[in-house]
C-alpha cells in the first residue's frame, strides 16, 4: 500500500484516523542531607526526571526537553536534549517544575506537564530503601497521546529501540496501582448499585405509605358526606 493512501487530500500531510499513545513517567526523588548546609541552607538532593514507561529510546522522535525550576535558582530554565531526560539539584523548598517536551518534527506540538519537586514526606509519596539513602520518590504516570500524526512524526513514534545503557529502575509499581485502583473502583461501583436498591425499596415503601394514607383521607371526606 503507498503512504499516499493514508492521507486524505485536505489532510495537511497528517496520518487522519492514526493514534500512537506514548506511556510515560515523571517525578522526582529527593534525599535529605541529614541537616541543613552551613554555606546555602540547602537540605535537600534531589532529581527531576521525564522517562518512557517501556524504557524506549525516546530521543529517536524527542528533540529537547525544558525543565522550568523555580527562580531562586540560577540560569532556571534547563534544557536536555538527550536521555536520562533529568535534572539534579540541591535546595531547601519544594515548587512547581514545568517539564516541556520538544519534538523532532516542529510540527508536533509541544506538551507541558506539571510535577510538584517533593522533598518532604507527605501523602503519594514513596519512600525508597535504605539502600537508596532513604529517599523519597514522588513520581506520575501518563500518556503523551499523538493524534493524526505526520508522517515523519510517525515514522519516529513507530521505530523506537530499547534504551540499551542506564536501565531505568521503576520506582513506582504502576501495574499493582492500576489493579488495586480498578479493584477500587469495582467495588465503589457495587456499592452505589446497593445503596440505589436499597433506596427505590425505601422510595416505594414510602409512594405506598402516602398512597395508603390518601386512601384514609378520601375514605374518611366520603363517609363526611355520608354522614
Ligand atoms: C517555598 N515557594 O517557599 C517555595 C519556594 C524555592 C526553593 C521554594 C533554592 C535554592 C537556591 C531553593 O531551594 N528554592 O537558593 O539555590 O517553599
Amino acid at each position: 500500500m503507498s503512504l499516499h493512501a493514508d492521507f486524505g487530500p485536505d489532510s495537511g500531510g497528517r496520518m487522519k484516523g492514526v493514534c500512537i499513545v506514548k506511556p510515560i513517567v515523571y517525578g522526582n526523588v529527593a534525599r535529605y542531607f541529614g541537616k541543613k548546609r552551613e554555606e546555602d541552607g540547602h537540605t535537600h538532593q534531589w532529581t527531576v526526571y521525564l522517562k518512557p514507561y517501556n524504557n524506549e529510546d525516546m530521543s529517536v522522535y524527542i528533540k529537547k526537553v525544558h525543565f522550568k525550576l523555580h527562580e531562586s535558582y540560577a540560569n532556571q530554565n534547563r534544557i536536555v536534549v538527550k536521555p536520562p531526560y533529568e535534572i539534579s539539584e540541591t535546595g531547601w523548598g519544594e515548587f512547581e517544575i514545568v517539564i516541556k517536551i520538544h519534538f523532532n518534527d516542529p510540527n508536533e506540538r509541544p506538551v507541558t506537564m506539571y510535577h510538584i519537586l517533593k522533598l518532604f514526606h507527605t501523602g503519594g509519596t514513596t519512600e525508597l530503601g535504605m539502600d537508596q539513602g532513604k529517599g523519597l520518590v514522588s513520581e506520575s504516570y501518563d500518556e503523551v497521546v499523538f493524534q493524526d500524526p505526520t508522517q515523519l512524526m510517525h515514522h519516529m513514534l513507530t521505530n523506537t529501540k530499547q534504551l540499551t545503557m542506564g536501565n531505568w529502575e521503576q520506582h513506582t509499581n504502576f501495574e499493582d496501582k492500576k489493579e488495586k485502583t480498578l479493584k477500587a473502583i469495582l467495588e465503589a461501583k457495587q456499592k452505589i448499585r446497593n445503596e440505589i436498591v436499597t433506596l427505590k425499596n425505601r422510595l416505594k415503601l414510602s409512594r405506598e405509605t402516602i398512597s395508603q394514607f390518601k386512601d384514609e383521607i378520601a375514605k374518611t371526606q366520603d363517609n363526611q358526606y355520608i354522614l
